[in-house]
């Protein structure tokens, strides 16, 4: 049950805790490094939460959010839009809309942009961020990547984003199922960034691929537009997925 005051004891052997996207370009300036491309309020006071919880688990995955310049996520790839607006089919939904002009630098062609936008319906707008080759395509520099059974690496496809760890947003599986699965794991504690967006979508593939699935909610942190948290709150309750806090937490 979500926001239950349940204690819950972690079983190092069938227990993982899968980290999303936890890397600077989703969070403000912080300790000497600069703002990120994608900044989330307050998006570093998860790392506190992530090194109190880390020695709770055996087992350990990550994601990283991975995009080269041109990706069709960022609104740099596009003439005349700005980041946070979303893309929608908008001759289909029978809307007013005007045309959609792909730039220079895109990496997608027009063809495989329409086919996208028809199949995933909308795309939000994204300032650049996660960038490929830059250290904001990496996990964040305080994060021991050889402590992760595996780290997944996803959004790399120019012409599909990815938000959750398990399937892009085309609903292509990265291979992230098989992994978590062979190392016997049944139950995921999910913590990272951004809640409203990538940890609030590997938690809904999560749970429909049979896993249990867990929220530490104070290592987290929402991008927060419009109505994203309230309704990413809804769906997580409606799929059951666990939203919990990191006192709640026990070893065995
Ligand atoms: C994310 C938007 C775009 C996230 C990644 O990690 O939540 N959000 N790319
Ligand atoms: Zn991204």
């Amino acid at each position: 049950m979500a926001h239950s005051n349940e204690t819950v004891r972690i079983v190092q052997a069938t227990d993982a805790c899968l980290d999303v996207d936890i890397q600077t370009t989703f969070m403000p300036a912080h300790d000497g490094h600069p703002e990120g491309g994608l900044a989330v309020k307050e998006g570093h006071l998860i790392l506190p939460i992530v090194r109190k919880t880390d020695d709770l688990f055996k087992r350990k995955f990550a994601t990283v959010d991975r995009h080269p310049l041109g990706h069709i996520s960022l609104a740099s790839s596009y003439v005349d839009h700005k980041p946070f607006v979303p893309l929608h089919e908008y001759p289909l939904l029978g809307m007013e809309w005007w045309p959609i002009i792909i730039g220079a630098a895109a990496r997608f062609s027009p063809e495989q942009f329409l086919d996208y936008l028809t199949k995933v319906k909308v795309q939000m707008l994204w300032p650049d961020h996660a960038i490929e080759g830059t250290p904001e395509g990496e996990l964040h520099p305080t994060i021991d990547r050889g402590a992760y059974l595996h780290v997944q690496v996803k959004g790399t496809d120019p012409a599909c984003d990815s938000y959750s760890g398990f399937f892009d947003n085309l609903k292509r599986p990265t291979g992230l199922d098989e992994t978590v699965r062979k190392h016997g794991v049944k139950r995921l504690f999910l913590r990272g960034l951004a809640f409203d967006y990538c940890v609030g979508w590997t938690a809904l593939d999560a749970v429909a691929l049979g896993y249990e699935v867990f929220i530490i909610e104070d290592a987290t942190r929402s991008v927060d537009m419009a109505d994203s948290v309230e309704k990413m709150r809804k769906d997580l309750d409606a799929a059951g997925v666990k939203v919990i806090r990191s006192d709640q937490l026990r070893s065995f």
